[in-house]
């Protein structure tokens, strides 16, 4: 996998799981994931998914209208979407990009998320 710049590369039982907790004691993204965090600035912890995999539904591991910024550190444009089963206003997350304040009226109000 090639890393974006500035990434480092996940240990090998973190890059195994397609979803892992991130500690609120650690901001830390790593190549090849898409890093959610519960409060702004990459800040609270939250979960880093697995380049190509989608999440229909944050509910499933209890973080739905959580997010407040992200990073991502794959490959691939992702989209994050208000409701359920990627429905809603999508927002862009560029490949290599990051977000660390979201709208004031869109924030914690993520529900899903896919490759777009
Ligand atoms: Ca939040």
């Amino acid at each position: 996998m090639v890393a974006p710049p500035g990434y480092a590369d996940a240990e090998p039982e973190f890059s195994a799981r397609s979803i892992a907790h991130i500690s609120p004691s650690s901001g830390a993204c790593y190549s090849g994931f898409l890093c959610l965090y519960r409060d702004p600035g990459f800040r609270g912890g939250g979960y880093a998914i697995r380049e190509g995999v989608d999440l229909n539904d944050f509910r499933a591991f209890f973080f739905n209208d959580e997010m407040s910024s992200w990073v991502n550190a794959t490959r691939l444009r992702y989209c994050w979407f208000p409701d359920i089963n990627f429905s809603g206003a999508f927002e862009v997350m560029p490949a290599g990009g990051s977000g660390p304040l979201l709208h004031p009226w869109r924030d914690n109000t993520a529900s899903a998320l896919a490759d777009c």
